[in-house]
C-alpha cells in the first residue's frame, strides 16, 4: 500500500491533504504527506465560539444518552481499526502493531466511557440539621482543549474526548503541528459516529490546527474551563501558570523518566523481554518508556549481555514492514537531541553500546537509529534529564533502598517498575516509602499502561490523571447541594439568628 492509498484509506480526500501551508512529513523516509491549511487566532476565537454554543445543548442532553454517541464512535473506530493505525505509523513512525494498539486504547476508553455515561454519580451525605438532606451533584464544565503530542497521536485524545463527551463538554482538540493527520482522519470518524447519532448538536469536536499561536489562544480563553495537555515539561511550564492565572482547571501529562528496578529474585527471562520492549517501543518516544534501568550487582553480569544481544538483534526499519520492531525518529531535531545526550554521557562516565545512526546513506532524509545501552559509573546529571530517544542508561545497585532513592531522585515522576520475586520488596516499592511515581508496576515494564487506571504522574510530569478510575471527576464540575425539607430554618453550627417577625 503507498502513501496516498493510506491517506485515503483513512478518509482523508486531496482537498484536506492540499489546502495550506503546514507541511506534513513522514519520519518513514522524510516524504511529504500534505500542507495543511493553518488556523490562526481568529478562526480559533471563532471554534471556541462554536464550541460554547454546543455546550448550551449538549449538557442538556442525559449522559446516558451522550453516552450513546461515544459508544456509536467506539464501533466506527473499530471498523477503521486498520486504516487508522496505518496512518497513526505513517505520520509518527511507530510500527503498525504500536498504531493499531493505540486505535485500541480509543475503542477500549470509548467502551469504559459508554458504562461510565450511566455512572457520573455523587454521593448523598447527611445533614446535621433536621429535616435536611444534602448531596453532591456532577455538572458538564464548557469546552475542553485536548493538546496531543506527536508519539501518541490519537490515544490520548481518545482518553480525554471520551470522558469529556459522556461528562456534557464539547471537544477542541490541538494536534502536535508534527503529527495533525491522525486528528483530521479521527475527526472524519467521529463525524460518522455523529451521523450515526442523528441528534447531536453541532461543533462537539473540533481540530485546530496550527503551531504555538494557536494553541496559545485555547490555553488563555476564559471561555475553555478545561485543558488538557500531553507533552514537554517545558511545555506544561509554559501553559500551567496561564491556565491558573484564569483558575482555568489544567490536566497535564508531561515528561516522564521512567526507571525500573530488577532485583535479585527477578524472572531475568521476563525482565530482559519488558526491558526491550519498554525501552525501544515506539523509538524510546514514550512519556512512559524505560530510560533508567537498576540492575542488583549479584545479577547485573548475566543480564547485561543479554540484553546487549537483544539489543543487537533488533529489526530497525520501516516501520510498516510486519518484522521491524524499532521504527525512525521523528524528526532531525530528535535525533540531535539523541547524539548530544550521548555524547555529554560519554563525558560523565558512560559505556555506550549502540546509538549511531543507521541508513543515513540511502536515506537522508529520515533519522534510523540503532537503541543504545549506555552502562553510567553513578546517576549523573544527564541521566536526570529526559531524552526522548531510545537510551537506557544502566546502574548497578547494592540494596534496594538505594536504588529506590535513585529511582526517585529526578524530577519527572511518572511510570516505574520492580522485577522481584520477593514480595516484601514489590510491597515495600509500593509503599509510601517506595516509588513517588503515578505509576508503580510490579513484574511489568513501566510503559504500556492499560486505559482502566487513572493515567499520569507527580512533580514535573504535571499531576494530572486522565483515562480510567475517577479520572471523568477532572471534566466535571463538583455541586453541594443542601435540601430543607422541613417547616423550619434551623442555620448550621447551631447558630441563632432571629429577627422580628416582618
Ligand atoms: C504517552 O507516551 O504519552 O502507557 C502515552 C503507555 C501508553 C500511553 C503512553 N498506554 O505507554
Amino acid at each position: 500500500m503507498n502513501y496516498t492509498q493510506i491517506l485515503h484509506g483513512a478518509g482523508l480526500t486531496d482537498a484536506v491533504l492540499t489546502a495550506g501551508s503546514l507541511s506534513v512529513r513522514t519520519p518513514i523516509d522524510g516524504s511529504e504527506l500534505a500542507r495543511l491549511q493553518v488556523d490562526v487566532a481568529t478562526d480559533v476565537e471563532a471554534q471556541i465560539a462554536a464550541a460554547a454554543e454546543a455546550f448550551l445543548c449538549w449538557r442538556q442532553v442525559p449522559a446516558p444518552r451522550r453516552g450513546e454517541l461515544v459508544r456509536l464512535l467506539g464501533l466506527r473506530l473499530r471498523a477503521s481499526k486498520e486504516a487508522l493505525g496505518r496512518l497513526v505509523t505513517l505520520e509518527c513512525g511507530k510500527i503498525y502493531q504500536e498504531g493499531l494498539g493505540e486505535v485500541q486504547e480509543m475503542i477500549d476508553i470509548c467502551d469504559l466511557a459508554v458504562g461510565l455515561s450511566r455512572q457520573l454519580h455523587g454521593l448523598t451525605i447527611v445533614s446535621e440539621r433536621p429535616g435536611h438532606s444534602m448531596r453532591e451533584s456532577w455538572h458538564p464544565m464548557g469546552p475542553c482543549a485536548v493538546i496531543t503530542a506527536f508519539n501518541f497521536p490519537v490515544a490520548p485524545w481518545a482518553w480525554n474526548a471520551a470522558l469529556a463527551l459522556v461528562c456534557g463538554n464539547p471537544v477542541l482538540w490541538k494536534p502536535s503541528e508534527k503529527a495533525p493527520l491522525s486528528a483530521l482522519a479521527t475527526k472524519v470518524i467521529f463525524e460518522q459516529a455523529v451521523a450515526d447519532f442523528g441528534e447531536a448538536p453541532e461543533h462537539l469536536l473540533q481540530v485546530v490546527i496550527g503551531e504555538r499561536e494557536a494553541g496559545t489562544v485555547l490555553v488563555e480563553s476564559e471561555a475553555v474551563p478545561i485543558i488538557s495537555a500531553t507533552g514537554s515539561t517545558a511545555m506544561g511550564r509554559a501553559i500551567g501558570p496561564r491556565i491558573a492565572q484564569r483558575f482555568g482547571r489544567s490536566i497535564l501529562e508531561l515528561g516522564g523518566n521512567n526507571a525500573m528496578i530488577v532485583a535479585p529474585s527477578a524472572d531475568l527471562e521476563m525482565a530482559l523481554r519488558a526491558i526491550v520492549f519498554a525501552a525501544v517501543g515506539t523509538a524510546g518516544q514514550r512519556c512512559t518508556s524505560l530510560r533508567r534501568l537498576f540492575v542488583h550487582d549479584s545479577i547485573y553480569d548475566s543480564l547485561l549481555p543479554r540484553l546487549k544481544k537483544a539489543y543487537a538483534d533488533l529489526p530497525v526499519g520501516d516501520p510498516l514492514q510486519e518484522d521491524i520492531l524499532v521504527g525512525p525518529l521523528i524528526d532531525y531535531q530528535a535525533l540531535d537531541t539523541m547524539q548530544q545526550a550521548l555524547h555529554t554521557a560519554k563525558e560523565q562516565g558512560g559505556h555506550i553500546t549502540g546509538g549511531e545512526r543507521l541508513y543515513a546513506d540511502n536515506c537522508a532524509a529520515a533519522c534510523y537509529v540503532q537503541p543504545a545501552i549506555v552502562e553510567m559509573p553513578t546517576h549523573t546529571a544527564i541521566i536526570q534529564q529526559e531524552t526522548f530517544a531510545p537510551i537506557l542508561y544502566v546502574l548497578r545497585y547494592q540494596d534496594l533502598d538505594q536504588a529506590i532513592a535513585l529511582q526517585n531522585d529526578v524530577s519527572q515522576g511518572l511510570s516505574s517498575a520492580i522485577f522481584s520475586t520477593d514480595i516484601r520488596e514489590t510491597e515495600y516499592f509500593l509503599s509510601a516509602c517506595g516509588s513517588d511515581c503515578g505509576i508503580a508496576n510490579v513484574n511489568i515494564g513501566p510503559s504500556g499502561a492499560e486505559i482502566g487506571g487513572a493515567f499520569g504522574g507527580e512533580k514535573a510530569t504535571g499531576g494530572g490523571r486522565e483515562s480510567g478510575s475517577d479520572a471523568w471527576k477532572g471534566y466535571m464540575r463538583r455541586q453541594t447541594n443542601t435540601i430543607n425539607y422541613s417547616r423550619d430554618l434551623p442555620l448550621a453550627q447551631g447558630i441563632e439568628f432571629t429577627i422580628e417577625d416582618a
